[in-house]
């Protein structure tokens, strides 16, 4: 099998080494949540992304974001992003949903057996902002932080159950990697950027009020400017536009209203841009299990098309 390039091996054998790397990682290898992962940590990644399938990108930061996107495939070759992550809440096993390039899902990988304890967030670094993904942070419900690459993970930070939400919605502005936006209990918005090798700088302060939000989503550019963004859902069911900046010090200009009824979902998320246009676009699952696609518009005024029915049975998942 050819795979685009390489580094963004998602072959089944190597997810599963990853995800079983990343559960057997323990407590004891932690650092303290706010700090980078020691050196010993960081040159044991360094080893394994050298000995390994990842090479350094030729430019660390190149600005705007791609959204993760599905690439049209040549003969041989495999689409490797868009992908979703869901693990099934019976048989504990995780599923693996690539993109079909026509906006939908393709039949599911069955992949690996676990409790999932880690299923509270997953976020993916693009560090070479060419949408496709070079590597994973899990974030397990114990607080660890892991960063999951081609055959490696290790702990990234400890501390995060402070945090009532945590996901990745690409680059924020901080620099090559995928930055995080994490809302502690008092609903502070903080954003964490992370770097190539999968460590996270200190986090910096940017908002107040977000704990009024059942959902963030978003995977790169909602409107067109090559700034990320991401929406969110207040408890009422209304949906937010929060458009970026490019600033991780100040990521997002003064939300505006862009739905409402929102609480039909029991779960909103992104996983980059399934229809193959190059706009990011939204997922939603209803309390009923149907997943349905919010496809990009690229406009910041109307950023969201009618919903497009794309799947069913989805409550059988925890989606990641
Ligand atoms: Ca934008
Ligand atoms: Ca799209």
């Amino acid at each position: 099998m050819t795979y685009f390039k390489r580094g963004r091996v998602l072959q089944r054998s190597l997810v599963t080494t990853a995800i079983a790397a990343a559960l057997a990682t323990t407590a004891g290898t932690a650092v303290a949540a706010d700090q980078p992962g020691t050196g010993a940590q960081r040159s044991a990644a360094e080893a394994a992304r050298t000995a390994g399938d990842v090479q350094r990108p030729a430019q660390a930061f190149k600005g705007a974001q791609a959204a993760p996107r599905v690439a049209a495939a040549a003969p041989g070759q495999t689409i490797t992003n868009p992908v979703l992550y869901a693990a099934h809440k019976k048989n504990k096993y995780l599923y693996q949903y690539f993109a079909n390039a026509r906006g939908g899902l393709k039949t599911p990988a069955k992949l690996v057996k676990s409790p999932y304890d880690w299923a509270t967030a997953v976020a993916h670094n693009d560090w070479d902002h060419d949408g496709l993904r070079d590597g994973t942070w899990n974030l397990h419900k114990n607080g660890q932080l892991i960063y999951a690459s081609s055959g490696y993970a290790y702990t990234v930070a400890t501390g995060w159950q402070n945090y009532t939400k945590v996901m990745s919605p690409g680059d924020l502005g901080g620099g090559a990697g995928g930055d995080f936006l994490a809302v502690d209990k008092a609903g502070v918005l903080w954003v964490y950027c992370g770097n190539l090798v999968g460590d996270v700088t200190p986090r910096v302060r940017v908002g107040t009020g977000w704990g009024q939000y059942t959902e963030i989503a978003g995977q790169g550019d909602l409107t067109g400017d090559g700034k990320t963004d991401v929406v969110t859902r207040d408890k009422q069911g209304n949906l937010w536009l929060h458009e970026g900046t490019g600033n991780y010090r100040a990521p997002f200009r003064p939300r505006k209203k862009v739905g409402a009824g929102w609480n039909a979902h029991n779960r909103i998320l992104s996983i980059g841009d399934l229809t193959g246009d190059g706009k990011t676009d939204i997922l939603a699952r209803t309390k009923a299990g149907d997943l349905y696609r919010y496809s990009g518009t690229g406009r910041a005024s109307a950023p969201l098309l009618k919903p497009v029915k794309i799947g069913a049975g989805f409550n059988a998942f925890n989606l990641l």
